[in-house]
């Protein structure tokens, strides 16, 4: 296996593996993407890899905002790579082509803002993550104080941030006269085309009031949901795919069948027909927002801190605990069910159904720690928004409650056995300070985390029935474990 998948390797592939469905030099550059991981590779890119088929306008050209890594692995595969969609019924490979270029912005700054103001990009799509908005994650207002944004705003000309370099890059369209692009986030945030617009308007305004009025009344930011669970590729799985193709892919990505993309039809500058490609484009995209975040990201993340406690390494080992899908389909069920607002027609009980069953995938290699990941900022979409809507019904939140209290114990940094846990967040180091000063008392630690503002907001901490709650879960995690907790567990 010497070979590097590349375009002229591409005709050497074995016949089941399908390829680009389209001349690759014939396209041209209609998108540009921030945030090249392997969400974006599995999802955005592959419904824009269909469209490219009938309609040359939409090839993207992809940077990421950080490291080299995914450029050092796709640009000797001039951008080409694999999706491997595995279930239990096997693999299925098939090489996209829809990434033209991938640009690493820190050092390339100047190249990533002439795409974006160049008036062939029409859209501007994100995956930064949670927190690549660097916006407080309790009111979703920008974070002037984030040292990113700081430093865009001192350097405007050369940022680092999502929003310095969206920001840039419309002030030089608009002093050129060229229409702005529609900014489509695809991050799992709550009423996420409106949080990126609220970021962008209040950090175009402290640039420029009149740039700031310009965002505000000329910029569009659809809401989307996205889904598509798509763990971090492993080295396993890089040997798998190099052998099945008899070539070296550096950074396939691997994913489940599942797939889904609402959005806001929202695109004064023109769009690809991602609707061809399975997209669904509606008037209102909260409702649907709301119950994949509540719904699959909520019990990610519960299954997510209670399972890595438990000594489980992935979502589908944590699964076939029958405890845990008890515990699942309960809080799925009996609390977070009664907070969404479906649009006539939504069929929940069979999306919550497939839910269990892609939580199970066993093909699937989704480690609990790479969903533990970054808590501070998932917590109020996926689970505390919830919480606030049972409180104000006077419903309970048992479950929800102990997903919290599971994520405190986690971010001690400390596992059940005393080993370390690798807590990755951007507060990592506060919360961790908070914990070692708790000094292992369930009351103090749940008192100084429900102090933590930008998680649990003003009103939280006030409400006796939610710290009672959390506090009471925590001491019971401390006391037994997280696995006898959930085994124990009986609900309402
Ligand atoms: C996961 C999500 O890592 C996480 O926090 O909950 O990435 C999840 O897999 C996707 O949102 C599924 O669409």
């Amino acid at each position: 296996m010497s070979d590097r998948l590349n375009e002229d390797s591409l005709a050497d592939l074995p016949e089941g593996v399908r390829r680009p469905a389209y001349d690759r030099k014939a396209i041209t550059t209609g998108i540009v993407h921030l945030g090249v991981g392997a969400f974006h590779r599995a999802h955005q890119a592959v419904y824009t890899d269909d469209v490219l088929a009938n309609d040359p306008r939409w090839g993207i050209v992809a940077a990421s905002l950080r490291s080299p890594d995914t450029y050092d692995a796709l640009a000797p595969q001039d951008g080409l790579y694999t999706l491997a969609v595995r279930s239990q019924a096997g693999e299925a490979l098939r090489v996209i082509g829809s990434i033209r270029q991938v640009i690493v912005a820190p050092r390339e700054v100047e190249q990533l803002l002439e795409v974006m103001s160049a008036p062939q990009t029409r859209i501007v799509t994100l995956t930064v993550t949670e927190k690549g908005y660097c916006h407080d994650p309790a009111t979703g207002a920008l974070n002037e104080a984030h040292p990113d944004i700081v430093h865009d705003l001192e350097f405007q000309r050369t940022p680092k941030s999502a929003p310095g370099f969206i920001v840039e890059a419309l002030r030089r369209r608009r002093a050129a006269g060229v229409p702005p692009f529609t900014v489509l986030t695809c991050d799992n945030l709550p009423s996420n085309g409106r949080t990126v617009k609220r970021v962008l308007t209040r950090f175009a305004e402290l640039v420029d009031p009149a740039l700031g009025r310009f965002v505000a009344d000329e910029v569009s930011c659809p809401s989307t949901m996205v889904d598509r669970i798509v763990p971090a590729t492993s080295d396993q799985d890089r040997e798998r795919i190099g052998e099945a193709l008899g070539l070296t892919d550096a950074w396939p990505v691997v994913t489940e069948p599942f797939t889904q993309w609402v959005i806001e039809d929202d695109f004064p500058q023109g769009r690809p027909a991602w609707e061809k490609s399975g997209a669904e484009f509606v008037a209102d995209v909260e409702p649907y927002e709301h119950m994949k975040l509540r719904l699959l990201n909520g019990s990610h993340s519960t299954l997510a801190y209670l399972g890595y406690l438990s000594g489980y390494e992935t979502v589908a080992d944590t699964m076939a605990d029958p405890a845990f899908v008890r515990l699942v389909q309960g809080l799925m069920d009996e609390e977070v069910t009664p907070t969404l607002h479906m649009p006539p027609g939504a069929d929940l009980a069979s999306y919550k159904r497939a839910l269990i069953e892609r939580f199970r995938n066993p093909a699937l290699k989704h480690r609990t720690w790479q969903i533990a990941m970054d808590g501070s900022q998932k917590l109020p979409q996926r689970l505390l928004g919830t919480v606030r809507d049972r409180l104000r019904e006077s419903a309970g939140i048992d479950r929800l409650s102990l997903g919290v209290a599971a994520w405190m114990r986690y971010v001690t940094g400390i596992d059940e056995k005393g080993a370390p846990i690798d807590v990755r967040d951007p507060m990592a180091a506060r919360l961790r300070e908070i914990a070692d000063r708790a000094g292992g008392s369930a009351e103090k630690l749940a008192e100084s985390l429900f102090a933590v503002r930008e998680i649990f907001g003003d009103d939280l901490p006030k409400d006796a029935r939610f710290t009672g709650a959390v506090k009471e879960n925590l001491a019971r995690l401390y006391e037994k474990g997280a696995k006898r907790t959930v085994a124990e567990f009986m609900g309402d």
